[in-house]
């Protein structure tokens, strides 16, 4: 069936796309929309346009499958042309989420109506490119260069109250009454005089404030540094004001392919379609339906289990915390309402939906409170004797058919689930923290874990906003144990003679937010060390005995000023080369490409390992783990496309050559064989 039909009310053409499930804009739909077009140029009795969507969604974007494939005509751009040049008005009527080049389709009409519940947005800087159909061009005119800048460059959406404050909706209406309100509006328009339609052409030039251009690189060059899109988006949006529309149009144009030609874009397109791929589980029945949880019941209420059940308040399901005495009851409670009253006041929820989500929490100190939950979350301490005494216990007080998950982030999952009577009934749920903020959640399937089981920790995930991926039974299960294989390295480089500001700053520079020692600095180095066993044995040790205990102490790897700011300490580095010198290691000096390849290399090896191991599922589950629980650039696709694009030759060359230094290292199988076969991870 043809995605876009027409049909006439009255005098008014009304166009409806059917393209599930999110009416992107695919050849099929560009062509039909054109065809409408030239059908209500030719018939004197058509007086006005609507082009509207089924389903859920008005156009969610050009469709991104065609990216990279040779163009199809009518090309985008030209098809809004048609559209704001038809000659008769026509009306967009928006549902859902009109994103990328569906608001600009939007754009191109010469009104817009919208549902209360829409949102739209120029998402196009996710994807590593820009509105290539006019966008950067058209919403600098409708809604002006300030307000029309940070929509383009962070690609954030805006819901339509907003859109209409700004100007860049007409009107709002409601779900039920969009089709028909919009017939109603476009017969308003129709041939009245004080809406002519060249007001409404979206070629006038838009007033601009002076110096926003510079202000807004200024404020934003941190966040912005090493990504070509963000300011290429500036570029366009600058030249939307200082160009006639047909320049600025064609400016544009040499802009977007440019990027969508470009390693980043093509990054950060794997990365959108891996985000969705890690929803899926191999081999699950397809008609497998989750349970429903209705009452979460959350055992530890420290800064992980306060966190992860801000997780499940805010999603409106309730929570019972349980805590072993009162005070540590009472301190769980107070930091779940802190953190509600700081997201609060930073305007991300009215008081209303605070107090909404507190009402759903209640809290004990009687295991008996859980009996009637569907989950119970353990967030107890790291230590596989306490997790096994809380499964034991809570084997006695769930109800049959309760979920009970571990938030483990390194131990064994089938020893937990062993302490129980019901194993096909334990997974894993590796909340990373802070838990009410983090993305990922690391759904840990057990040898015994049924496959309901494995489906609801996974439908649950996507709930709570939660981007999940499985993961198998191993130390660290994926994110960390990658981790772990890095921080070995990072470790080995200290004792070699590179110093702790170096490795930081060859990760920084690379575009993780943080490297190895700024962060044990800010988790503090003193985690699980007991001065009366101390022996100065590790260079933490050394330090924590010096004083040097992280941020919190004002000096660890660095020290830190009243505001925390961080400088390079020598008299770390002098620790360092005495320690190294006590332990018979040579220093020498070693420099950056090394410190990248020995940080990186082992990385990706690691994820090979556990592919291999059958740990994840494809290689862009390890992608995103590591994007979202670490921080890794997502204009650099993840470690394993990173790899696949540098060459798997080039990493195992790399490989070969510190294998003299690497620790603990066993070259994975996988790689050698596919390095040796001109061969990719991510197919
Ligand atoms: N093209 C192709 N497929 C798409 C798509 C798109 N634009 N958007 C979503 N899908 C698929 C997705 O892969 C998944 O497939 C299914 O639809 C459901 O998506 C010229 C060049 C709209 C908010 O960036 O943000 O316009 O896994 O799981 O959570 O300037 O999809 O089922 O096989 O995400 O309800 C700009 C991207 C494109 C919007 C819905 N537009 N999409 O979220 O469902 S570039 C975007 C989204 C552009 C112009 C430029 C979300 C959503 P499958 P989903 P959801």
């Amino acid at each position: 069936m043809a995605p876009v039909s027409t049909r006439l009310d009255g005098n008014i053409l009304v166009v409806t796309a059917d393209n599930p499930p999110v009416n992107a804009l695919s050849a099929a739909v560009r062509g039909g929309l054109a065809d409408a077009i030239a059908q209500a140029r030719a018939d004197a009795g058509i007086k006005a346009v609507v082009i509207r969507a089924a389903g859920r969604t008005f156009f969610a974007g050009a469709d991104i499958t065609e990216f990279g494939k040779p163009p199809v005509e009518p090309g985008l751009p030209e098809v809004i042309d048609l559209i704001e040049q038809c000659g008769k008005p026509v009306v967009a009527a928006i549902h859902g989420t009109a994103l990328g080049g569906g608001l600009e389709v939007a754009l191109g009409c010469h009104y817009r109506i919208a549902t209360a519940t829409a949102s739209m947005g120029l998402p196009e800087v996710k994807l590593g490119i820009l509105p290539g159909a006019g966008g950067t061009q058209r919403l600098p005119r409708v809604i002006g260069v300030a307000d029309a800048l940070p929509m383009i460059v962070t690609g954030a959406p805006i819901p339509a109250g907003k859109a209409l404050a700004k100007g860049l909706v007409d009107r709002l209406t409601e779900d039920a009454s969009l089709e028909a309100d919009a017939i109603a509006f476009a017969n308003e328009v129709a041939g009245c005089t004080d809406y002519p339609i060249s007001s409404r052409r979206s070629d006038k030039t838009a007033a601009t404030p002076a110096g926003v251009f510079e202000d807004y690189r200024a404020a934003n060059a941190a966040r912005l540094r090493g990504q070509d899109a963000p300011q290429a988006c500036i570029e366009a949006v600058e030249a939307a004001v200082s160009l006639p529309f047909a320049e600025g149009a064609a400016k544009e144009r040499t802009l977007f392919l440019k990027l969508v030609a470009g390693a980043q874009s093509k990054a950060l397109r794997h990365v959108f379609f891996a985000e969705r791929a890690a929803a899926k589980i191999d081999g699950l029945p397809p008609d497998l339906k989750p349970l429903a949880i209705a009452k979460v019941g959350i055992i530890g209420a420290g800064t992980m289990g306060g966190g992860i059940a801000m997780n499940f308040l805010s999603a409106g399901i309730p929570v019972v915390m349980l805590e072993r005495d009162q005070p540590a009851l009472d301190r769980g409670v107070s930091i779940i309402r802190k953190n509600y009253d700081a997201t609060a006041a930073k305007g991300r929820m009215s008081a209303g939906q605070v107090g909404t989500a507190m009402g759903l929490l209640t809290t004990s100190l009687d295991y008996a409170a859980l009996a009637d939950c569907d989950l119970i979350i353990e967030a107890v301490f790291e230590t596989m004797e306490i997790k096994r005494e809380v499964f034991a216990r809570l084997d006695k007080v769930a109800r049959p058919g309760a979920i009970l998950a571990t938030n483990t982030s390194y131990l064994n999952v089938d020893e937990i689930a062993a302490a129980t009577s019901r194993p096909d009934w334990v997974i894993g749920l590796h909340f990373f923290s802070p838990a009410n903020v983090m993305k990922l959640l690391e759904v840990v399937r057990g040898a015994k874990t049924s496959p309901l089981v494995l489906a609801t920790g996974m439908a649950l995930a996507r709930r709570i906003g939660k981007i999940a991926v499985m993961s198998g039974v191993c130390h660290g299960f994926i994110g960390n144990r990658i981790l772990a294989a890095r921080t070995r390295e990072a470790n080995a480089l200290l004792m070699e003679g590179a110093r702790p500001a170096d490795i930081d700053r060859v990760l920084t520079t690379f575009g993780l937010p943080m490297g190895p020692f700024q962060m044990a600095d800010l988790a503090g180095l003193d985690l699980g060390w007991d001065p009366a066993k101390s022996s100065g044995s590790t260079i933490r040790e050394v330090l924590c005995e010096r004083g040097r205990r992280g941020q919190k102490t004002g000096k660890g790897f660095y020290d830190y000023d009243e505001k925390r700011n961080r400088t390079a300490s020598a008299e770390v580095d002098a620790i360092i080369a005495e320690f190294a010198a006590r332990s018979g290691k040579e220093q020498r000096v070693i420099d950056d490409q090394e410190i990248r390849e020995r940080l990186l290399y082992p990385m990706v090896n690691e994820g090979a390992l556990i592919l291999e191991e059958g740990i994840a599922q494809r290689a862009s589950d390890i992608d995103i783990v590591w994007l979202n629980g670490y921080g890794w650039p997502a204009w650099r696709g993840g470690p394993m496309f990173w790899a696949d694009n540098i060459g798997l030759d080039v990493v195992l060359k790399g490989l070969e050559k510190h294998a003299p230094h690497l620790t603990d290292f066993r070259l994975s199988g996988l790689l050698r064989d596919k390095a040796a076969a001109g061969g990719r991870f991510n197919g």
